[in-house]
């Protein structure tokens, strides 16, 4: 009986996958309630392929860097920010960030540069153009994602002007997408207890359609893991399937497990993702998110072999080779910060699929 009722529940949501019809909300919350796993898996599994996905799954060679941690707002969920006044608290400059990523590239000839930073008070919109013309102009052919929403929300208040004059001077000085952090969850219930300093989804929004409008694309993500429910959940993932059918410019989706180490959450009992969480999300994402090409299962956050297991799961992005990550680690991850290529093949292969390389907007670079 119990697996009868099982099938019932999927079986009129794996009818619309088959026929591509949208799934409602509905259909998300009963994906996410599911327990049958390998179901969901297999269901995710079909999405990606009825749209067109092959066995194909990307990475990219990237270099982490942080500017600065320090940080206006208390998120709780945050265990990478500093107030200036703290030991640790750190801001680069321009000069010494530039020396360091082209020693680096010497190193690793990445082709993308993944920047996120604290909403730093003390610091002007100069200073982060400043970065993006000087590591344009030491490393022409690399990738500047900077900045995630957030970020230029607070850029755009500290300068006193709007979202789109803040993007216009990026994008001058080589801003080339937006990473897709400061999501967090959307629902105002959930950002309220999480993030309360934080700009309301709908500036989180603005900045996106004002970028993809100006021709940046731009990343999207989901932070999961904490206070909210399944239906906060679906309900972020029906707003961002909204925002794509308006604009089409987010390239991927990446769902962030909240790591509580170091943070407000761990003090009040708060434990890690489980695997089964990690691979419903991906399913879950992939299945309703249904005009967003590429689900990223971000190894840094989940390790690699959960990674690879969500390939089966309907993610077709492992992210990239991340030499020294720190909000993750700064949390508790315990993955390491640097995945050798190797090692990446070596993985995606042993899941079945094919490994290529991409660039920052899914440009075939190799394929293994
Ligand atoms: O907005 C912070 C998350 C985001 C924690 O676009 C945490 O490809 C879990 O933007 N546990 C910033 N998550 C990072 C970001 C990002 C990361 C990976 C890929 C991409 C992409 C973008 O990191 C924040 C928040 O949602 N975060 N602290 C934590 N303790």
């Amino acid at each position: 009986m119990a697996v009868l009722d099982i099938l019932d529940t999927l079986a009129p949501i794996r009818e619309k996958v088959e026929a591509r019809e949208r799934l409602d909300f509905e259909d998300g919350l009963a994906l996410m309630e599911t327990d049958d796993l390998l179901a969901l898996g297999e269901l995710a599994d079909l999405a990606r392929r009825v749209r067109g996905g092959g066995d194909e799954v990307y990475f990219v060679q990237n270099l982490y860097l942080n500017q600065t941690n320090v940080c206006r707002v208390k998120c709780k969920f945050c265990a990478f920010a500093k107030t200036q006044k703290q030991e640790d608290s750190y801001t680069i400059g321009a000069d010494e960030l530039v020396e360091d990523a082209v020693a680096q590239y010497e190193l690793a000839n990445y082709t993308e540069i993944h920047c996120v930073n604290g909403e730093n008070p003390h610091v002007d919109l100069e200073f982060y153009a400043d970065v993006l013309r000087k590591l344009k102009a030491a490393l022409p052919d690399v990738h500047l994602k900077f900045y995630t929403a957030s970020e230029i929300h607070h850029m755009s208040k500290l300068e006193g002007c709007t979202h789109d004059e803040v993007l216009r001077v990026l994008k001058d000085a080589g801003l080339g997408s937006l990473p897709g952090g400061g999501a967090e969850i959307f629902a105002p219930r959930v950002r309220q207890l999480i993030a309360p300093g934080k700009e309301p989804a709908e500036e989180w929004f603005h900045i996106h359609d004002t970028a993809h409008k100006m021709g940046i694309p731009t990343h999207c993500t989901l932070l999961y893991g904490h206070v909210e429910t399944y239906e906060e959940r679906v309900d972020h993932m029906l707003r961002l399937r909204a925002q794509q059918d308006a604009t089409g410019g987010f390239l991927a989706f990446i769902p962030l497990a909240f790591h509580p180490e170091n943070t407000v959450f761990e003090r009040r009992g708060f434990k890690f993702t489980t695997g089964a969480d990690d691979l419903k999300m991906a399913a879950v994402s992939r299945l309703v998110l249904d005009n967003i090409p590429n689900i990223k299962a971000y190894w840094i956050m989940m390790g690699m072999p959960m990674a690879q297991l969500a390939l089966h799961f309907g993610s077709n992005d492992v992210q990239g080779t991340v030499v020294r990550e720190k909000i993750f680690q700064a949390a508790g991850a315990t993955s390491g910060t640097e995945q050798k290529i190797p090692e990446l093949v070596r993985f995606i292969k042993d899941a079945g699929r094919i490994p290529v390389q991409r660039d920052t907007l899914y440009n075939e670079l190799h394929r293994w």
